[in-house]
């Protein structure tokens, strides 16, 4: 009497041949004074949407140039005033959602500033409306290069907008700052800074050979035994 025992053992792909992810990435730069809105074109993902595992916005903001001056015209001293003076950015579409995971703004609220920390004596003669930056209650911060960075990543539900080809729009949408932590009774005068930078959106997805190999990674084998 025989028997005969076929053995196969598969072995499918398993996570050490899973398959490998590249990027496509886009960038467009803007740049000027703020305050401004500035169309920037990106093209969608030519492909399916279901191959998109992440999409990131990443933004670059720099700041130079600029004069904020502060001016205490009040009776008293004003101590530890704390002042900012920049630029920020906000990334907003009517095209697509720029939303993240917890439903808030992928890049909103990026900013590049400078700040100081001032003590400014009581007023000294001069007067409302002259913004004078002579001390001892008056001083003035010089805007210098200040660069900021960021990255931010789009919720999945909202993968589908970004896909099938064509171009969306994505504003980068810059305003001045220019703030004190404390102002009653100081007035302020601002020469803008000027800001320049870039919006690049990354989409990940699975990269091509790997995909394709992913049919070669079956391994049959087979052990037949025989016994009398
Ligand atoms: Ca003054």
């Amino acid at each position: 009497m025989k028997t005969s025992l076929l053995l196969a053992i598969c072995l499918a792909t398993s996570a050490g041949l899973a398959s490998s992810q590249t990027f496509v990435s886009q960038i467009q730069t803007f740049g000027g004074v703020p305050n401004f809105s500035q169309p920037l074109v990106f093209n969608k993902y030519i492909g399916n949407v279901s191959d998109i595992t992440e999409i990131q916005i990443s933004y670059v903001l720099t700041i130079n140039g600029g004069l904020f001056i502060i001016d205490n015209d009040a009776l008293t001293p004003a101590t530890n005033i704390v002042a900012n003076f920049g630029a920020n950015l906000d990334a907003t579409s009517t095209d697509v959602t720029l939303l993240n995971a917890t439903f808030q703004p992928v890049i909103i609220g990026a900013s590049a500033t400078n700040s100081a920390v001032f003590n400014l004596a009581a007023n000294q003669g001069d007067g409302l409306g002259d913004f004078s930056p002579i001390g001892p209650d008056g001083a003035s911060l010089v805007g210098t290069t200040q660069t900021s960075s960021g990255t931010g990543n789009v919720n999945s539900m909202f993968f589908s907008q970004f896909a099938g080809g064509g171009t969306f729009v994505v504003n980068a949408v810059g305003s001045q700052i220019g703030n004190l932590s404390f102002n009653s009774g100081i007035e302020t005068a601002t020469t803008p800074v000027n800001s320049l930078g870039s919006l690049t959106i990354r989409y990940t997805v699975p990269e091509p050979s790997s995909a394709a190999l992913l049919g070669l990674g079956t391994l049959a084998l087979a052990i037949r035994r025989r016994r009398a």
